[in-house]
């Protein structure tokens, strides 16, 4: 087997976002585009050479060929094992667990997560570090300066290697280890959460269906749940991984899942509604007639953690990004616990997991993970929420009044404006950043605005610093209007804006969000001039 060595440019843009690269699928197909990235990645990690890394992706299309090039990259560059999930799939968080686990070198995965999938939509590649987490800025800043020298990649000459079942093979001088990849991540999860308690609960007749939008999680969700934890079979729907998602857009928000969402408020709707996305780290929990919004959820979790075995000593702190509700800061208040606000972006809470300052954490974009691996967790939080249900015996709406009654509730949504101009988007997001010192103090929507600013991070552990994170707006009652523009999107630019108002009125609890918060909606237009410069009058997405 010959090394070839393939002169290449630079190819503009290859900057990482929020989490990886991701661009449209044929871009990724383009000439020499996958390998530049690749090879960046491998420069800007100090070379493959000894290294043991993990490989794998969300099954979208385009995985499997992307994979085998990846392999041959690897082993020209003199890799010393490369641990694959067969299919050359792996859940995003399956990964992280199998590169702490085996202590390698780091890891490559194939997804662009919740954006659809099929040779016009999206693609993407992320490197991850030892510890399991998403690369952190400055290993994205080394990769993506290391894409703009690069002037040549090598390559094995090869034929494909045989993913497709578990087992070890040699590509060059490298080790290919393919491995089931659902086993060590359903062993992890056998040690956190009441198995038997769990499986108890189905027993009784809790009815559950579980969405995996035809994306990876489904091997995972139908071995543990309808395998190990005995749900009837057909729990888990759209349970096959499909290269476009069976044309779904694999992501878990009332919009994208509206099956499960109209499943869930008929009538005779099963006990619990769960869904995840392309890359199985996001989830959606929705009970009977009830939707739990991301930011709620990870305040009941951090409220109950202590119910499942894996957290029953407590939780050292929680994280949540800074868009993410306020709720998770009152239980932590409420309950002597740390508490952080990071930037969006999960690499943020990477170094306080580390440094063992928090157990738990999550963001309003549907994601919540703890201490167990690096990444947000899908299935993980759902079996949380099982395990949660199945200790307390209450139902969902049960539970989310009860968690309301003790600590308030924050009304949130998230209002995404997507394909919008660059131009035109960034415009305003200048305007309204130069705006921010003048307007505290002045009445937007009926409210008094009480404080503004431009959000920056300094990371406790590291002292690194991450500037320009979103514009916040304090209103007086507790509302608040935070913008940022998405670092995850493939075309145009999308404008989020996050909305949330507080109350401890019980006689406010029932009442649906987007009336709650027409306040922070109407002042959010008039703050930022949405409809005026976009041209748009109602979002595409409401969370
Ligand atoms: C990624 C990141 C998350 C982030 C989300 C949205 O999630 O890992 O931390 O909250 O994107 O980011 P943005 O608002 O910049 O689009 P995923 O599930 O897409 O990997």
């Amino acid at each position: 087997m010959d090394v070839i060595t393939v002169a290449t440019d630079p190819i503009e843009g290859q900057k990482p976002g929020t989490s990886g690269l991701r661009k449209k699928t044929r871009v990724f197909m383009g000439p020499h585009y996958l390998e530049n990235f690749v090879q960046a990645i491998f420069d800007g990690i100090g070379g493959a050479q000894g290294k043991t890394l993990v490989l794998g992706g969300d099954g979208r299309y385009f995985n499997d060929r992307a994979a085998q090039v990846i392999l041959r990259m690897a082993a020209a560059q003199g890799a010393r094992r490369v641990i694959v999930g067969a299919g050359a799939l792996l859940s995003t968080p399956a990964a992280s667990n199998l590169i702490r686990t085996r202590r390698t070198d780091g890891g490559i995965i194939l997804s662009a997560s919740h954006n659809p999938g099929g040779p016009d939509e999206d693609f993407g590649v992320k490197f991850n570090t030892p510890n399991g987490g998403p690369a952190p800025q400055d290993v994205t800043e080394r990769i993506h300066a290391a894409s703009m020298r690069v002037s040549d990649y090598r390559i094995l000459e090869s034929q494909d290697i045989d993913l497709s079942r578990p087992g070890e093979t040699t590509l060059g001088a490298t080790t290919v280890e393919v491995v089931d990849p659902v086993a060590d991540y359903a062993a992890l999860m056998e040690r956190l959460f009441d198995f038997d308690r769990i499986a108890a609960l189905f027993a009784g007749g809790f009815r559950m269906r579980y969405d995996a939008m035809n994306a990876v999680t489904g091997p995972y969700a139908r071995a543990i749940l309808e395998g190990r934890l005995g749900a009837p079979e057909g729990t888990v729907v759209n349970g096959h991984p499909l290269p476009d998602f069976g044309g779904m857009h694999p992501d878990p928000n009332p919009i994208w899942a509206k099956e499960l969402m109209d499943a869930m408020m008929a009538e005779g709707a099963p006990d619990l509604g769960a869904a995840s996305d392309g890359d199985g780290d996001r989830n959606m929990i929705v009970g009977p007639h009830t939707y739990v919004t991301p930011s709620d959820s990870l305040a009941v979790l951090a409220a109950n953690a202590h119910l499942c075995p894996g957290y029953a000593d407590g939780l050292e702190g929680v994280a949540r990004s800074m868009p993410t509700s306020r709720a998770v800061d009152r239980v932590a208040q409420a309950r002597g616990m740390a508490f952080y606000e990071t930037p969006t972006g999960w690499k943020f809470f990477g170094n306080l997991l580390d440094d063992g300052r928090v157990t738990l954490c999550g963001e309003e974009s549907a994601g919540t993970g703890s201490a167990h691996v690096r990444e947000k967790d899908g299935l993980w939080a759902v079996l949380m929420w099982l395990n949660l249900l199945a200790a307390t015996g209450k139902t969902v709406p049960r539970v989310m009044a009860d968690h309301w009654a003790e600590f308030g509730r924050d009304f949130y949504s998230r209002h995404d404006y997507e394909g919008l101009d660059a131009g035109v988007a960034g415009k305003l997001m200048e305007d309204l950043r130069l705006r921010l010192d003048d307007i505290a103090g002045t009445e937007w929507g009926g409210r008094m605005v009480e404080a503004a600013d431009e959000f920056a991070y300094d990371d406790p552990v590291d002292g690194s610093r991450a500037e320009a994170q979103g514009l916040r707006v304090r209103f007086s009652g507790g509302g608040r209007i935070v913008f940022r523009l998405s670092g995850t999107g493939t075309s145009g630019a999308t404008l989020r804006v996050y909305l949330e108002d507080y109350t401890d009125d019980p006689a406010r609890f029932g009442e649906d969000p987007q009336v709650a918060l027409a306040p922070m909606i109407a002042a959010a237009d008039a703050l930022a001039g949405i409809a005026a410069r976009t041209g748009r009058t109602a979002p595409d997405v409401r969370t």
